[in-house]
C-alpha cells in the first residue's frame, strides 16, 4: 500500500463505478453551468471597460427565451441528477435475498466482525468476490460510521439500532476501510482492510478460521446463551411462568399491549431483549428482565440469529 494519499481509490465493485459515474457526471454538469458565466463576465469586463471606445446604445434589457433557458435547462439538469443519486441510494439499502448477512459491531476502537459460519474476525473483513454481502451493523458505545473508499459505501453505527448496507466486490484484492465519525481519541487509528477473496480462497480461509472449533455458528452461540442467560427458563414451552412462546417469531406480525402490531424483525427483537419495557407483547405481564447493561450488542446479534433459526411447534406438525 502506498503512504500517500489516494486522489482516486480503486473501484472494487460495480456500485463504485456506477457512483463515479455519477460523480463525473456531475462535476460535468457543474463546468457546463458555471465556464459560461465566468467567461462571459471576463468578456464583458474587458470588452466595455470604461476605456474602450464601444457603441453602448440600445443595450437589451431582458430576453425571455435566454432567461427560460437558463433557468429551466439547470432546473432539469439538476433534478435528473437528484433521481439519479436516489436509486443508487436506494440500492445499496436494499440487499438481494441471497446475501450472506455479515454482522459488524463497533466499539471503540476496532471493528467486530461475525461471520454467518461463525468465524469471528476484527478490523480486518474477509469477504467472498462475487457474491452479494450484507452488513447488519450496530455500535456498543458512541456513533461510528463503516467507510470503504473501493466500494464508495459509507454507513452509520448507531448504538441500539441496526443499521444496513450491502455490497458485492468485484475483484480480489485489499482496500483500505475506516471509521469516518469522529468517535474519541483514537478515532485516526480506527480501521482496517477489506480482504476480497475468490469463492473458494474464501471457503478455504473460513474453514481454516473454524479449525479453533471453539464458536459454532452465531446461531448456536445464540442457543447456548439462551439457555445460560436464563431466557428458556421463561419462554421455553415447559416453563411454569406465562412468556410468549418465540420459535418462528422472526418476519410474523406481533401484538402489542397498546393495540398495535409489529412485525418482528431484528430491531425489534433486539430492543424486546434490550429495552423489554419499550413494547410489551399482547396478553402478557411485563416481568421479562432489561438485559441492556447485561448484554453485549454481540451477544444480542447472536440471540437474535438463534431466534431467527428457529422454527414455530405448529410447523413441525
Ligand atoms: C422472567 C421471565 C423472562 C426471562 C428470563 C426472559 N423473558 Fe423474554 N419475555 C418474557 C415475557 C413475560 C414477555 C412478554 C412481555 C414483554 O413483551 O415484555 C417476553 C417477551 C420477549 C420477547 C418478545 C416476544 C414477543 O412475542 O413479542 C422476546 C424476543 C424475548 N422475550 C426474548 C428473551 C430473551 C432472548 C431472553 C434472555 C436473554 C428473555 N426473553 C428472558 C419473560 C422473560
Ligand atoms: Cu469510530
Amino acid at each position: 500500500m502506498s503512504a500517500g494519499i489516494e486522489l482516486w481509490p480503486p473501484q472494487a465493485s460495480h456500485h463504485a463505478e456506477q457512483v463515479d459515474l455519477l460523480i463525473g457526471s456531475f462535476g460535468a454538469m457543474v463546468w457546463l453551468l458555471t465556464l459560461p458565466v465566468f467567461v462571459l463576465m471576463t468578456w464583458f469586463t474587458i470588452r466595455y471597460r470604461r476605456s474602450h471606445q464601444v457603441n453602448r446604445q440600445h443595450a437589451p434589457t431582458h430576453n425571455l427565451w435566454v432567461e427560460l433557458g437558463w433557468s429551466v435547462i439547470p432546473f432539469l439538469l439538476t433534478l435528473g441528477f437528484y433521481v439519479w443519486a436516489t436509486m443508487l441510494f436506494f440500492d445499496i439499502h436494499r440487499p438481494p435475498p441471497d446475501a450472506m448477512t455479515i454482522h459488524v459491531v463497533a466499539k471503540q476502537w476496532m471493528w467486530k466482525y461475525q461471520h454467518p459460519e461463525g468465524a469471528r474476525e476484527i478490523n480486518d473483513l474477509h469477504v467472498p468476490a462475487g457474491e452479494p454481502v450484507e452488513l447488519v451493523m450496530t455500535s456498543e458505545d458512541v456513533i461510528h460510521s463503516f467507510f470503504v473508499p473501493g466500494l464508495r459505501i459509507k454507513q452509520d453505527l448507531v448504538p441500539g439500532r441496526y443499521t444496513s448496507l450491502w455490497f458485492n466486490a468485484s475483484r480480489p484484492g485489499r482496500y483500505a476501510l475506516r471509521c469516518a465519525e469522529f468517535c474519541g481519541t483514537d478515532h485516526s487509528v480506527m480501521g482496517g482492510n477489506l480482504i476480497v477473496l475468490q469463492p473458494q480462497d474464501y471457503a478455504a480461509w473460513l474453514s481454516r478460521s473454524a479449525d479453533g472449533g471453539l464458536d459454532g455458528t452465531l446461531a448456536e452461540t445464540g442457543a447456548t446463551l439462551f439457555r445460560q442467560m436464563g431466557c428458556s427458563g421463561c419462554h421455553a414451552a415447559a416453563s411454569p411462568v406465562r412468556a410468549p412462546a418465540l420459535g418462528g417469531i422472526f418476519g410474523r406480525p406481533v401484538a402489542l399491549s397498546d393495540g398495535r402490531t409489529v412485525i418482528a424483525d431484528e430491531q425489534y427483537l433486539s430492543d424486546a431483549i434490550l429495552l423489554p419495557n419499550k413494547e410489551i407483547a399482547a396478553g402478557y405481564p411485563s416481568i421479562m428482565p432489561t438485559y441492556g447493561n447485561v448484554l453485549t450488542a454481540e451477544q444480542v446479534n447472536a440471540l437474535v440469529a438463534y431466534l431467527k433459526s428457529t422454527h414455530a411447534a405448529q410447523d413441525s406438525k
